[in-house]
């Protein structure tokens, strides 16, 4: 049922009651009018807020209810947000009635057993694999992708990227061992399990490098599989795999994850006034969070850079996120071995993808 703007404001003046925010915030509903938050003061008074979120009084309503997610209504531009983010973020969180199930992280060593690493990611929607690689390939990731990140890593910048954050695409052109990354054995279980009871196959959906640069802020908090536009309860369309390629510390903006907050619906986040907790990880080791955990990357508020290199793996008949067969040439895509050509993309899905030529179709 829709709320009106006046059961809206007092349900807020409620929520508000938990700690209210780090600022003031606009909800601007066009005619039906606006919802003042300072603090944790709620009104209907219009006046200058350190972050205006526009939209309607029905999308509101969606946001409130928890059908859908702040990043989400921005992408189907359904909502904007001008000024500070992460009140915005700090809103959606508040609004939530949830209690979070865990805010651990589960943490295992190389020599975990796999059905233990699938239970954490399943039950809490992430899990940390202390040095999975050795600082050796973990540098040489870093130095192979260093030229590319100073050349061309400012083309990504925007809002929701960060203007001190350089990103890279084009990775399996660019660094030929982060294909030891992508097609890592012991991540590559784990992704079978999550995926693989909804597919024949899957393939990477992007492969991102990411370098935090010190004096960037926090990334609103969302969830990967938000670039497709509908959720099926039960069914993970998408894991992401991140690779510290120096240590993430709560300083230098390692990820901050939102435990319990994946699956639904609703598809709101599961956590009150001090919702995240942080991948904080040593060079070498891997963070796994399922496509649809509510995460972020983290302020940088140390003197040295961040860098990690984030693969998604979707299931074999979703798009993919990137599309490989333009980015990567096709003579650097033929280097490589079988399967990593298959992750790229080069292995059709059942009848999708069809192409004639018998050693990619299965
Ligand atoms: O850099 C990070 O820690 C996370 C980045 C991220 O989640 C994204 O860009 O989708
Ligand atoms: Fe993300």
């Amino acid at each position: 049922m829709t709320k009106t703007i006046a059961e809206l404001t007092d349900c807020m003046r409620q929520k508000m009651q938990r700690g209210g925010l780090n600022g003031s915030l606009k909800v601007d509903l066009g005619e039906d009018g606006v919802i003042f938050i300072d603090g944790s003061a709620v009104s209907n008074t219009d006046g200058q807020a350190n972050c205006t979120i526009t939209t309607t009084l029905e999308m509101f309503n969606e946001l409130y209810a928890g059908r859908i997610d702040a990043v989400q209504a921005h992408y189907k531009h359904r909502l904007s947000i001008d000024g500070s983010q992460l009140l915005a973020t700090q809103l959606t969180a508040l609004m939530d009635d949830t209690e979070g199930p865990s805010k651990r992280v589960a943490r295992f060593s190389r020599g975990a057993d796999i059905p233990d690493i699938v239970k954490a990611l399943r039950s809490t929607g992430a899990a940390v694999i202390e040095n999975c690689i050795t600082d050796e390939l973990a540098d040489r990731v870093a130095a192979e992708l260093r030229p590319h990140f100073d050349e061309s890593g400012t083309a990504y910048q925007a809002d929701f990227e960060g203007y001190k954050t350089l990103r890279l695409g084009e990775i399996l052109a660019r660094s030929r061992s982060s294909s030891e990354l992508v097609g890592e054995a012991l991540l590559l279980s784990v992704i079978d399990e999550i995926l693989l009871p909804h597919c024949i196959n899957y393939r990477i959906g992007s492969c991102t490098g990411i370098e935090i640069f010190p004096g960037e802020t926090a990334q609103a908090l969302h969830r990967d599989d938000g670039i497709y536009p509908i959720h099926i309860q039960g069914v993970e369309w998408q894991v992401s795999a991140m690779w510290a390629l120096t240590d993430f510390t709560k300083e230098n903006g390692a990820t901050h994850l939102l435990p319990g907050s994946h699956d639904g619906p609703p598809r709101a986040t599961a956590a009150k006034s001090d919702y995240t907790v942080q991948a904080e990880m040593t060079k070498g080791s891997l963070l796994l969070y399922l496509g649809s955990l509510l995460h972020g990357g983290g302020a940088n508020n140390s003197d040295q850079p961040r860098m990690g290199l984030v693969n998604t793996y979707a299931v074999g008949w979703l798009r993919q996120e990137e599309n490989h067969y333009l980015a990567i040439p096709k003579e650097i895509a033929d280097s490589y071995p079988l399967r990593i050509r298959q992750l790229m993309g080069y292995q059709t899905h059942g009848l999708l993808g069809w192409y004639p030529d018998a050693d990619i179709n299965m």
